[in-house]
């Protein structure tokens, strides 16, 4: 398992919070997710023979939020 970090931006309240944990943890190969919003932060466990960290971005993005570097 591997831990991918992603800075997340466009999130303004926990509801948001809320959305981009629901379409992370819902992927295939996600094992945990924990989002912050101060940072604005996605720190993934994943199997990384099953999802990629440009799976997961495509993920967030679908979602009406963004990806920072
Ligand atoms: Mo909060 Mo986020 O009401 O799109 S859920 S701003």
């Amino acid at each position: 398992m591997n831990e991918i970090v992603l800075s997340v931006t466009g999130m303004t309240c926990g509801g948001c919070v809320n959305s981009v944990q629901k379409v992370l943890t819902a992927l295939p190969g996600v094992q945990s997710v924990e989002v912050t919003l101060t940072p604005g932060q996605a720190r993934v466990v994943v199997d990384p023979a099953r999802v990629d960290r440009a799976a997961l971005a495509q993920a967030v993005i679908d979602a009406g939020f963004g990806v920072g570097d």
